[in-house]
């Protein structure tokens, strides 16, 4: 193992204490976590200390990117799963979809104002939080929620100092700001499913090992849409020679047609970042 997997590895953000701290506060104040994981890296992107976390909390698992997913392996992942689940394609998500969200969640916390009934209560709103790793999508799905549902209820001085919330149907209301949860990254594999789908920090990453690492599992799973988007060749595996291919089919030369591999790894990474190359799932 080279110094660079051991990087990828090792990566820990000194901030990651801390948003764990804020979002143990934030759970006091809410009935239910909506868990958004990356459809095409649903074990990468997945939080494992989350049960920790939250305990016995309600959640529903929303798996986003389903455009960009191989549909096959989402099915086998979500047979899987222990919770309450909706798979959205946030680019394209419709009110059918936030529908589903707002009816699985009264569902789930209709104790609350049952209780609240018996005792001569009036009901109150049900509060939920977006937790996630980063670039999962929880930015997006709080934006579709809160443009379809113009009412922000803004600060609740009271209830909470200084968090907004986003009322979502007449029952819901959502916490603005995602809670950042960062995964355990114990193997190579799922340091490089992270780095290959955005979610480590371009900063830490070295972009060859990245670009290597999405041709090489393209290769393995997915050789048809590698031969398809570069218009190459694959006869037998060999990573130099497809980089060469890529690289005269993409443009990427110097002057004197001396191959600019650092251009390959650009465009590759980008492919996948803007979601050029879909129907794919590392995981
Ligand atoms: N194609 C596609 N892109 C998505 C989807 N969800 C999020 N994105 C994109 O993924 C990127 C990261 O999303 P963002 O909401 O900022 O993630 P966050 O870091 O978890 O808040 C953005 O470029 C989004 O437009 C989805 O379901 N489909
Ligand atoms: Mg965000």
């Amino acid at each position: 193992m080279n110094n660079e997997n051991k990087n990828i590895i090792n990566w820990f953000p000194g901030h990651m204490m801390k948003t764990k701290r804020e979002i143990v506060e934030k759970l006091n104040l809410i009935d239910i976590v909506y868990e958004v994981i990356d459809a095409r890296m649903p074990i990468s992107s997945k939080i494992i200390d989350l049960d920790e976390l939250i305990k016995d909390k309600k959640r529903i698992v929303v798996f986003t990117k389903y455009d960009l997913c191989d549909k096959e392996k989402t099915n086998y992942y979500i047979n899987k799963l222990k919770y309450p689940y909706l798979v959205l394609d946030l680019k394209n998500a419709n009110n059918n979809d936030i529908k589903k969200l707002i009816s699985l969640t009264n569902d789930l916390l209709k104790d609350i104002n049952e209780d609240r009934k018996k005792k001569g209560l009036k009901p109150r709103l049900y509060r939920a939080l977006v937790v996630g790793a980063p670039n999962v999508g929880k930015s997006t799905l709080i934006n579709r929620i809160s443009k379809r549902n113009a009412l922000k209820t803004g600060n609740r001085a009271g209830i909470t100092k200084g968090l907004s919330w986003v009322r979502v149907g007449d029952t819901i209301e959502l916490l603005d700001t995602p809670g950042i949860l960062y995964p355990k990254i114990e193997t190579r594999e799922v340091g490089l499913n992270l780095a290959s789908f955005s979610s480590i920090n371009e900063d830490i990453l070295d972009k060859e090992e990245v670009a290597r690492y999405i041709i090489e599992t393209l290769y393995n799973k997915y050789p048809s849409i590698l031969k398809e988007r570069y218009k190459i060749n694959l006869k037998e595996f060999n990573l130099n020679d497809i980089f060469d291919e890529i690289a005269i089919n993409t443009n990427s030369l110097q002057k004197g047609g001396v191959i600019d591999l650092n251009r390959v790894y650009t465009i590759i990474i980008n492919d996948l970042k803007e979601g050029r190359i879909k129907n794919i799932t590392f995981d």
